[in-house]
């Protein structure tokens, strides 16, 4: 039987020769010896429709298989993904399409803008799978695949003394990170967290490699570089802007480190230790955020007597508020939003994404959601990528463009609407503030802040740690017999972190973070997304709520529904500098971070009088 798809390729590629030729022309002279002007702009726009006309199938094909290797693990579904992956890399990144783009991006000057955006996509999408190396492309399909079944099907397997073994979730595994005041426990918990990272470890090397060579065939450096280069950048411009952030985030966080390490040497009845802190004394697997220090701010508490099924209704309430739609149908049919049943068998990946299936309306979010504040805060971010894409899924925005302004803008989006759903005014509008949280002093409240969520504790996790090691190991700089001693020195130098014992090199301890195997080089967007979200509460709060940027609310205003929308809609149609101007008035600017927390940090300043600060 004919395969619609590929004929649709066929007919491409066909009609791609005589647009490519037309592009061409210009450079050329015509046998009678004068310049001959074809129309470059149409021949570009004739281009885009059949670009668009075979990629989008199959992309949609090959989204639809991933989402399902990765919501019910198998070898069958791993095999489908690969499959068809395959077609879509030979389209995406045909000399054909390669040889189009570079004529029409040489005469630029004859393109308008919208044309550009969308030919320098092609490029970048192009570069993921060149065919002018197939076999390496082919090579990395199957190892990304393959890393991924590895990743998505592992069981942790904890054996402690006199009990029988246990195989914990990985949200079992968060849980009592967050609550255990045991530190035996916390070791063991913390400690079987990173055994995944062993059978991850040859898989990540090849993909170092694989990834590599695949961005250096178009001529970019490494991977990193081809990632960064979404953002107009280049990966120095990239490390000053993220160290910039750890700059801007240093003052407070050295206070908080201090602050955090003498409140957990209390909570676990042992002496403060000098320097680091040890990683198996922090709630989180890799001391990203460090939520529940705060005494009186028992931020899951309100949680306790709520469904699972409330806290992504409530996410959806919020945005409704504001102005966006209910959530299509579909989008509660085919989402995988809820634990599998551990009686099923069926194996999930444990990390929460949005997905945006056709580049049209069939939207999905895999999550594991339990009735949590972790859980709440994640259903809000993964809903704001939803929004975002129901929001650019309009005629004027070509598929090529529904994208955010840059990928920070889609991680920054959802984090924001968290910030305002962890504002207590809106908090207490919905019943969800324990009775002490609100008598709490603000300074708590942000103590809070600082320490939890995408903020001050996360920038020398995303904006240090992640983006440092992964720029270091695509450039090369990283021995592969040395993979742990890099990951934790970067951990120790940006985070102040070290662990409970030397890490052999025979695990991966980069590799338990889900980022460096399926969505990699790309961290920093979660760095730069915070910056932005506090830039864009700021405005919101200020300019349009006209409340305290601290304490205010946005559910139910329309009118920062619009402002929000008015950004949403562009899709990545303009520049991403040009969009954040537009909204606030100012560049990319990490000054409202600062400020937001500024009373914070002479409380802290008061709280470590006499106490070493930092580490070394
Ligand atoms: O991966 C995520 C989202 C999906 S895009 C849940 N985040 C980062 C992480 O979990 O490490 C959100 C905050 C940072
Ligand atoms: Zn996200």
């Amino acid at each position: 039987m004919a395969d619609p798809l590929r004929s649709d390729r066929r007919e491409f590629l066909k009609s791609l020769a005589v647009t490519a030729a037309a592009g061409a022309l210009p450079l050329a002279q015509s046998a009678h010896g004068s310049n001959f002007a074809p129309d470059v702009a149409a021949a570009a726009k004739a281009f885009l429709e059949e670009y668009n006309a075979g990629w989008l199938p199959l992309e949609t094909a090959a989204s639809e298989a991933s989402w399902t290797a990765l919501t019910d693990v198998s070898d069958a579904h791993t095999n489908n993904q690969v499959a068809k992956a395959q077609p879509l890399n030979e389209f995406v990144g045909s000399r054909k399409v390669i040889e189009a783009v570079r004529t029409f991006l040489d005469q630029k000057d004859k393109l308008d803008d919208l044309t550009i955006r969308q030919l320098e996509k092609i490029r970048l999408r192009a570069a993921e799978a060149p065919a002018s190396v197939p076999e390496i492309v082919k090579a990395r399909t199957l190892a990304e695949a393959d890393q991924s079944k590895v990743q998505d099907g592992f069981s942790y397997s904890l054996k402690r003394a006199g009990k029988p073994e246990e195989k914990p979730s990985a949200n079992a595994i968060d849980k009592v990170l967050v609550e255990s005041h045991d530190l035996g426990e916390r070791e063991d918990f913390w400690t079987v967290a990173k055994d995944i990272g062993g059978p991850l470890r040859t898989g990540l090397l090849k993909l170092r490699d694989l990834r590599n060579k695949v961005a250096q065939a178009l001529g970019f450096d490494n991977f990193f570089a081809l990632q960064v280069a979404d953002y107009g950048m280049t990966v120095p411009e990239m490390l000053k802007l993220t160290n910039s952030f750890l700059a801007d985030a240093k003052p407070l966080y050295s206070q908080l480190h201090t602050w955090a390490k003498y409140a957990l040497a209390d909570r676990y009845k042992t002496k403060v230790p000098a320097g680091k802190i040890p990683a198996h004394w922090l709630p989180n697997r890799w001391g990203q955020n460090w939520p529940g220090l705060v005494s009186g701010v028992d931020m899951d508490a309100p949680f306790k007597t709520k469904t699972k099924e409330f806290i992504v209704e409530q996410a959806e309430a919020f945005y409704v508020s504001l102005g966006f739609p209910k959530l299509p149908k579909s989008f509660y049919t085919k989402s995988d939003l809820y634990p599998a049943d551990p009686k099923s068998g069926r194996k999930k990946n444990s990390h929460a994404s949005a997905w945006h299936i056709d580049l049209k309306e069939d939207v999905r979010s895999l999550m594991s959601v339990e009735p949590d504040s972790r859980w709440f805060n994640t259903a809000h971010h993964e809903l704001g990528h939803i929004y975002y894409y129901i929001s650019y899924s309009r005629p004027e925005v070509p598929y090529l463009l529904r994208a955010g302004a840059n990928r920070a803008f889609h991680e920054g989006v959802g984090d924001l609407i968290g910030l305002a759903s962890g504002q207590r005014p809106y908090l207490k509008e919905v019943g969800l503030l324990a009775p002490a949280a609100e008598k709490a002093e603000q300074v708590q409240w942000l103590l809070d802040t600082a320490l939890d969520g995408a903020s001050i504790v996360f920038l020398p996790f995303s904006a240090g740690t992640m983006t440092q090691f992964e720029a270091d190991f695509y450039a090369g700089k990283i021995p592969d017999n040395g993979l742990n001693a890099a990951w934790w020195k970067y951990v120790g130098e940006y985070q102040g972190i070290i662990p409970p014992r030397e890490r052999p090199e025979d695990l991966c301890d980069a590799a338990t973070k889900t980022h460096i195997n399926d969505d990699p080089a790309q961290y920093y967007d979660y760095a730069i997304g915070t910056v932005l979200k506090f830039q864009l509460h700021d405005h919101i709060a200020r300019e349009i709520l006209k409340q305290d940027p601290r304490e205010c609310n946005y559910f139910g205003n329309k009118k920062v529904g619009d402002f929000l929308k008015d950004i949403l809609r562009l899709g990545a149609t303009r520049d991403w500098n040009e969009v954040l101007k537009n909204a606030t008035g100012q560049g990319l600017t990490a000054k409202p971070m600062v400020n937001y927390f500024e009373p914070l940090l002479g409380w802290l300043q008061e709280q470590n009088k006499g106490r070493e600060i930092g580490w070394t």
